[in-house]
């Protein structure tokens, strides 16, 4: 009845890293001159081809939503679990199923929405081939890396420390999700489904956690420390 709460622990050492390749990140920041990544459009949609950290494959409906004040993370499991992750930049993120079983969480976290220029601060690391795309490459404190296409500057993969791996098949910019889709089902208000507390690590990462939590962990490492 609960959807899985296990997550991978950081290491304090790992931490520590995080928080020196930060400082190192913004000390040897990106030569002017170097590309810089195109802002996200404030509304897109998109879908996804994710190899998570266990290699188990994912689709993902990505329907971000900014002006909204709102992100939603639609995780189709191979052969499995439909998992809806519904993000309000209040930081209430409502993560529950449309099946028979009726499963939701509630949880606050930490990081709000991702913010449209989130990876304007990344460390470019130049131009590399991927999934047969000229792409130009970000990272951003050894905990994502983002290739955008050279000529149409729409992302193609993004690669996170854990494994995780996304391949971006469709962007459609301006998409929007209509509304009543963004309605959590009753059986995430029951008192019983009080707000849990999610605590920064656990952002990071069990096989579910959503790209966009990843994200938003990349976008506000200091959170993490
Ligand atoms: C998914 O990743 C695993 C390694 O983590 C790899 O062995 C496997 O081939 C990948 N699958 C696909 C379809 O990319
Ligand atoms: C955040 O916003 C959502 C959507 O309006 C709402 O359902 C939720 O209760 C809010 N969370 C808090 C803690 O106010
Ligand atoms: C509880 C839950 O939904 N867990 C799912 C996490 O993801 C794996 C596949 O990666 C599913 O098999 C689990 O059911």
């Amino acid at each position: 009845m609960s959807i899985s709460g296990k997550s991978i622990t950081i290491s304090p050492l790992y931490l520590l890293l995080a928080a020196f390749s930060l400082c190192f990140t913004f000390s040897i920041a990106s030569k002017s001159g170097d590309p810089i990544p195109a802002p996200w459009p404030e509304q897109f949609h998109s879908i996804l081809f994710m190899n998570n950290t266990k290699g188990n494959l994912q689709i993902v409906d990505l329907w971000y939503d900014f002006p909204n004040g709102r992100n939603f993370n639609i995780i189709q499991n191979q052969l499995g679990k439909k998992l809806y992750d519904l993000e309000w930049d209040n930081h209430t993120s409502f993560y529950y199923t449309l099946d028979a079983n009726k499963e939701c969480r509630v949880m606050h976290f930490p990081v709000g929405l991702l913010r449209p220029n989130w990876l304007q601060d990344g460390k470019y690391l130049g131009q590399r081939y991927r999934d047969g795309f000229l792409c130009n490459v970000w990272e951003k404190v050894d905990f994502i890396w983002y290739y955008e296409d050279v000529v149409t500057k729409r992302p193609v993969y993004w690669a996170f420390y854990t494994g995780m791996i996304a391949h971006v098949m469709t962007f459609e910019v301006g998409r929007v999700l209509a509304d009543p889709n963004w309605q959590a089902p009753v059986y995430c208000f029951k008192e019983a489904n009080k707000e849990e507390i999610s605590s920064p690590v656990s952002l990071v990462t069990d096989d579910n956690v959503s790209i966009s939590k990843l994200m938003g962990a990349a976008m506000d490492v200091s959170l993490l420390l």
